[in-house]
Formats: C-alpha cells, structure tokens, sequence
C-alpha cells in the first residue's frame, strides 16, 4: 500500500475488508499533450518522462544531438530539479508541471536575459488564463502569488564564442501539489495553485497553454524585439514600485526598484538616490 500511496494512488481504510481505492494518480499522457496543443512548433517534438534527474540535463543533451527548436521535455518527477546558484527545486511525481523546452534564438548570448522575460511573461499569462490566481512575475524569474512562489523559471544557455547554440528554457509550475507536499523549509516561501485556486488543475490543458503563449510571444519578440515585452512584463510585475532589497556578492543593497530597461535589466533608485542597473541577484520584497 505505501509503494502504491508513493505512486499516486490514494486508499480508504474499508473496517474488516482491508482497503478501497479512492483515487488514481494523475498522469501525462504524451497522445493528448500533442492533441492539446495549438502551435506549430513549441511542443511538437515531446519527450514525455515518468523520471529524469533534471529535465534541463535531458534538454541539453538532445539539443546537443541536433533536437529542433521547440523540443520539450516533461517529467512527472525530477530527482535532481535545478534552480539557480546551485539550488535545487522540489518536483514531486505527479503534482507538478516540470518541463525544459529547446529555443534556438537567432540573437546573441547577452540577449538571453530578455528571453527569460519572455517566458516569464508568457507563463503568467497563461497560468492566469487556466486558473482563478493573482499570479505575478517577481523579476527576474520568479511568479508569484502573494509572497509565495508558484513558479520558477530557469534559462541555460550554450554557446561558442558568442554564438548562441541553444538556450534550455526550464519551467517549473507547482500546481497540484498540497501543503504538506512541500518540505517544511519551504512551505512558508511556496505554495501550488491549487492551494490558492482551492481546486485541481487540468496539468495538460496548462502545459498547451503555456506553449501557445510562448508561440506567440517568442515569436512577437523576434519580430519587434523587447519592447512589445517590456509592457507586457510591467503589466504583471510586481517588483516595481516596491522598496527591494537585492544580494550582491558583498552582501545586501536596498532601494525601489523602478523600471526594466530595454536589456531586461532592472533600474533601481538606491536608499542614496543613485539610480543602480541590476541584471542578476536575489530581489526580496523589504
Ligand atoms: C528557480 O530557481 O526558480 C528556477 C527553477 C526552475 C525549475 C525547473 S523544473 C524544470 C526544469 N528542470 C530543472 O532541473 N529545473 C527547471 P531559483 O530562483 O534559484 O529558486 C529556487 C528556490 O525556489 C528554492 O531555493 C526554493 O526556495 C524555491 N522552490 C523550490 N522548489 C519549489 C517548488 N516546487 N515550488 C515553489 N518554490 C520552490
């Protein structure tokens, strides 16, 4: 029963006739991932795991054996899923949407932090198109409901010299999981969207979503470059206009953060009045 329980199945203890199945785990179906989806090339080349150490590692590698633009890679579990700086993300079979998509940018490597923008924009939109949530985007990479994060959002890229190979867009949505899903040292800083929808989410209808989103707006951002983006990220920010704090390799700085610049890049007036450029570190709310 605990291996079954482990595996998804949930089980009713029935007095003097042992147990009754009560509920299935909810699985990816590879057949209706593929009849779900409205694009032309975002998803169409799906790789579907039951487990994988990091759905990045997989990415990489079939980009590296020439994988086409648009390849994703959808685990239902990770045992090793990746954040930034070396921190880890928690992918739980089943409860999640963990998946690395390929992108073969024609633009410069400099260019990949725009790009983050661009998915980041693309997946709050489409969470908020399946799912009563206010979900926002903590810049750069982080969506957010309330203070807790619902998403996280990781792009690696490859190159040689400065031409881009592939960049490996890593997506993490924490949708079905419960509270005690998460590890106690998290559940003060995360939280799922069912958590805060109070219902189950459809893991499929969400995962063609957010391909059609990054379709259209990958796309958008090829052909009129970041602006159209920008506006679209500052709808749904919810860094700017708030005092932050951010970590810098010496330690902390604090200021208001003010605006994102055509790099992606975040403008902060500082506590002195100097106006500071930040393009990587940890932005909290003060
Ligand atoms: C990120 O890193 O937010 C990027 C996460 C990317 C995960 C995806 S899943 C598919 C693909 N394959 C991978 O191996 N990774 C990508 P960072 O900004 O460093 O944030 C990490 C922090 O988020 C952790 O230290 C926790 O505080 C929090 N966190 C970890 N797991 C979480 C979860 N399931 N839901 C919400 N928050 C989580």
């Amino acid at each position: 029963i605990r291996q079954l329980q482990e595996d998804g199945y949930a089980f009713e203890a029935v007095p003097r006739r042992g147990y009754r199945l009560t509920g299935k785990p909810d699985r990816f179906d590879k057949a209706s991932i593929l009849a779900g989806l409205t694009t032309k090339v975002m998803g169409r080349n799906l790789h579907v795991l039951d487990e994988v150490d990091s759905t990045q590692a997989t990415a990489h590698a079939l980009a590296a054996q020439g994988a086409p633009e648009g390849t994703l890679v959808l685990a239902e579990r990770q045992t090793a899923g990746r954040g930034r700086m070396g921190r880890s993300w928690h992918s739980p079979a089943g409860k999640g949407i963990w998946m690395s998509l390929v992108l073969t940018p024609p633009v410069p490597v400099r260019f990949v932090s725009q790009l983050t923008l661009v998915v980041a924009v693309a997946v709050c939109r489409a969470i908020r198109r399946c799912v009563d949530v206010d979900v926002g985007i903590k810049w750069p990479n982080d969506l957010m409901v309330g203070n807790r994060k619902v998403c996280g959002i990781l792009l690696e890229s490859r190159a040689e010299d400065e031409r881009l190979c592939h960049v490996a867009a890593g997506i993490g949505i924490s949708v079905n999981l419960d509270a005690d899903d998460f590890p106690e040292n998290l559940r003060d800083v995360a939280t799922s969207l069912k958590i805060e929808s109070g219902a189950d989410v459809d893991r499929t209808q969400l995962v063609c979503e957010v391909m059609r989103e990054i379709e259209r707006l990958y796309g958008l951002y090829r052909e009129q470059g970041f602006a159209p983006i920008r506006l679209l990220w500052e709808a749904l920010s919810v860094s700017l206009h708030r005092p932050v704090r951010i970590r810098v390799r010496d330690g902390w700085v604090e200021g208001v953060a003010q605006a994102i610049d055509d790099d992606g890049a975040l403008d902060v007036r500082m506590t002195n009045g100097q106006m500071r450029k930040f393009f990587a570190g940890d932005v909290e709310f003060r």
